[in-house]
């Protein structure tokens, strides 16, 4: 026979065979793309300058002053269960928090290491507390590693002296050794920063990444390590990856992520948060949202009024954001107030401003066979018309049902896959006529 029939050329490609190596990722990433929604936490002796977590760096201050501060870091008993608590409050499924950042400061028992929380100052592990008190809310537990440590004596000396290079591997191997055996189950490796090494050669990083896999089968690796791993990660950017590629975007509420006490003003608002993750939702991402907690170990209180705004508005709305939602494409927004999540056939429209009694949705495609509206009550029903033109839906209260943030969802429910796309119709009916 010649040429395979178009019909069975499509099946083909759909069923199209995947490597055991994308079949495995996709199966350990099933989860991390139903959660959608991450705390990032970052939290280490930076948090008691309150200049960013680069001030060290930054302002040039001697190690002996900043390795002091150890001294005054007292946490009070119990922080790590009010960030865990927090983030199940604000509806977010996995944290990840900084074990070490680039100060070269480990915020647990390391053996390889002086300078680490429970050897100074606070004597505590605070990677042991952060896991346990996720695992107990029920989150996911991801762990950030910074590759670049600035304080390790072969931390630079590491790029021209190959015996310094062989010390500082061992160091960041041991390091990621101990975090990937000591406390139980991990779900992210979230790698930072691979400076000053030119490439995963000389940083082992495939060696060091197939061990971490050895110790922790499921766990999920980010592409900071110069690997490209699991996903992509933009950041104070909602950028989608190439299709097919998993991604999420690391965004701060205030511009830093190290505590610091700035004006409620500064902080993202709760209505902007919720647009961030609709828009991230619709292009397959994931969000991570940072808090830097105080040298105590609270959050600022203005991240703790937004975060559980936005878990009250998800508790209710959630729908359109957690699960299978699918990658967008085909679903245009409607002028700068609706826009779309996807599941299968079904849309949600997001409303960011209320429209009246009555909506209209122009350009909309799709067998429609039921519009609801989501309320703080349960779903209501609405009556619907859909024509060539438009598909238009009624009787909506007057003002949004939402007096949280404000933020209404539309779920429009059809028997084939949903579409608003202006192409084509330019040519149909002018938009001037
Ligand atoms: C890094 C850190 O330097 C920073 O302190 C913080 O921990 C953040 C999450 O990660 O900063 C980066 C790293 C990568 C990019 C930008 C900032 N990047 O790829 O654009």
């Amino acid at each position: 026979m010649g040429f395979p029939q178009r019909r069975e050329f499509a099946v083909a490609r759909k069923t199209k065979k995947l490597t055991k190596t994308e079949l495995d990722r996709k199966r350990r990433m099933t989860w991390w793309h139903e959660a959608r929604f991450g705390m990032f936490i970052h939290w280490g002796l930076y948090s008691l300058i309150g200049r960013h977590e680069w001030a060290v760096n930054q302002e040039r201050i001697p190690w002996e002053e900043y390795f002091a501060l150890a001294d005054t870091f007292r946490p009070k008993a119990g922080c790590a269960r009010e960030w865990a608590k927090l983030a199940k409050a604000a509806g977010q499924k996995y944290m990840v928090f900084t074990t070490r950042h680039h100060d070269g400061f480990s915020m647990w028992d390391s053996q390889v290491s002086e300078c680490t929380s429970a050897k100074m100052g606070p004597g505590r592990d605070f990677v042991a507390e952060y896991v346990a008190a996720a695992r107990e809310q029920g989150m996911r537990v991801g762990l950030y590693y910074s590759l670049i440590d600035w304080h390790h004596r072969d931390g630079l000396r590491c790029l021209h002296d190959p015996a310094a290079r062989r010390r500082f591997l061992d160091y960041v191997q041991g390091q990621l050794r101990e975090l990937m055996s000591n406390y139980g189950r991990i779900d992210i490796l979230w790698y930072d920063v691979p400076y000053p090494l030119p490439d995963a050669a000389a940083w082992e990083m495939r060696k060091t990444n197939n061990m971490v896999r050895k110790l922790q089968p499921g766990i999920i690796i980010n592409d900071r390590g110069m690997l490209a791993e699991d996903y992509t990660t933009p950041e104070e950017t909602i950028r989608a990856a190439p299709e097919g590629r998993a991604w999420e975007t690391a965004m701060t509420f205030n511009g830093s992520w190290g505590y610091m006490d700035t004006p409620d003003e500064d902080y993202r608002d709760a209505r902007h948060i919720l647009f961030m993750l609709q828009q991230i939702a619709y292009g397959g991402g994931n969000f991570l949202l940072n808090i830097g907690p105080a040298p105590d170990g609270s959050v600022p209180p203005p991240a703790v009024r937004r975060l559980t705004r936005i878990g009250k508005w998800l508790k209710i709305y959630g729908e359109a954001v957690y699960g299978r939602v699918d990658r967008g494409g085909g679903l245009e927004p409607l002028n700068n107030y609706v826009e779309w999540t996807r599941k299968g056939n079904t849309a949600y429209a997001w409303l960011r401003h209320w429209p009246g009694e009555r909506m209209s949705v122009g350009y909309f495609k799709g067998k429609v066979k039921r519009v609801s509206l989501i309320t703080p009550a349960g779903p209501k029903a609405l009556k619907f018309r859909h024509d060539k033109q438009k598909l238009e839906m009624w009787p909506l209260p007057r003002t949004c049902p939402d007096k949280n943030i404000g933020y209404g969802i539309v779920k429009i429910e059809c028997a084939s896959r949903p579409q608003r796309t202006m192409v084509g119709h330019y040519a149909e009916r002018p938009l001037w006529q």
